[in-house]
């Protein structure tokens, strides 16, 4: 029976660590700022004390986050022998991706992770923190290894983008103590930002310019939608994952009570980001078997692309 369903502290995690040789890291498929941030912290850390560290994800990253050199060692496959297999920012088993089944086979396995507590790990560092990285910057300083600016860098990563560059309500006075601390270990604040927040491509701009002259209203202004079809998106060289964003220009109009973006990832098959300002857009996702968080959710609708928007449309009017 691998499943102890008690929380590893940090203190027990930073022992497990030390006590391993060569240690697997995996972030999550369609990686994001924090599993990245942490995984390479993680294993810079654990370089320092002679440890032998790789980490793997099962999908391409971003061309953007390559300008963090040590992205570039993150590996698509998985092998080799390895103590320990760490799942980094993985909500649940199925987040590790095309490696879930060698890892869940595996029977030295920690999660570490600030989701919501799945123990699919046999050691599970769970802490309800707003990002990963905070989890790893813990079990550094328990570990006692210095922090550079490399390093700093790479912590900073994953605090920056999972409170949207200590914006969102899930930023707290912890998260501001150890921006500090990483500032004075020397991270590259600015980098971070630029590369996550602000960086984009010519072609992106001008696909983003042509769904954004386009967007619809609904209900007197309170409901806003933009669709991005699959042939846009070829026109422009892209892939539906650059789109995440472009939600934010329908719900941050003034009048906005719904913001939705949808977008054609496969012939007839959309992608939908529902947005909500004071009201609740899960609910709406989960009518289509989608879900998410209250005022942040998703869903995926097929049809044709006037049908998806007239029951999305739909939808939202019995909840504004
Ligand atoms: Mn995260």
């Amino acid at each position: 029976m691998k499943s102890i369903k008690q929380t590893t502290t940090i203190e027990q995690a930073a022992k497990i660590l030390s006590d391993k040789n060569k240690i697997a890291l995996f972030a999550h498929t369609n990686p994001d700022g924090d599993t990245i941030g942490a995984s390479i912290s993680l294993k810079l850390a654990l370089e320092k004390i002679g440890k032998t560290v790789n980490v793997f994800c099962d999908s391409k990253l971003d061309g953007r986050i390559s300008c963090f050199d040590e992205t570039r060692t993150v590996s698509q496959a998985f092998n080799g022998k390895y103590d320990l297999l760490v799942a980094v920012d993985c909500g649940d088993i199925f987040r590790v991706g095309e490696f879930s089944q060698e890892y869940f086979d595996f029977g030295e396995t920690m999660t570490i992770d600030h989701h919501g507590g799945e123990f699919f790990s046999k050691y599970n560092c769970l802490k309800p923190y707003a990002s990963t990285c905070q989890i790893v910057y813990e079990i550094i300083k328990e570990s006692g290894i210095e922090i550079d600016g490399k390093l700093a860098t790479y912590l900073y990563m994953g605090l920056c983008t999972d409170t949207g560059n200590f914006a969102h309500n899930n930023t707290d006075g912890e998260c501001f103590d150890m921006a500090g601390n990483l500032f004075r270990c020397g991270a590259d604040i600015e980098k971070v930002y630029r590369t996550f927040f602000r960086d984009t491509t010519l072609s992106e701009t001008k696909l983003q310019a042509r769904v954004v002259s386009r967007i619809r209203s609904y209900y007197d202004g309170q409901m806003f939608l933009i669709y991005v079809t699959k042939a846009d998106l070829d026109e422009f060289g892209l892939d539906p994952s650059i789109t995440s964003g472009i939600v934010s220009y329908a719900i941050d109009i003034d009048t906005a009570k719904v913001g939705v973006c949808i977008c054609e990832f496969a012939k007839n098959d959309y992608k939908v980001s529902m947005r909500g300002k004071n009201c609740s857009v899960r609910d709406i996702c989960a009518e289509f078997g989608g879900g998410g968080h209250l005022y942040a959710a998703g869903c995926k609708i097929s049809g044709f692309l006037e049908d998806v928007i007239e029951k999305i449309v739909r939808a939202v009017g019995y909840s504004i």
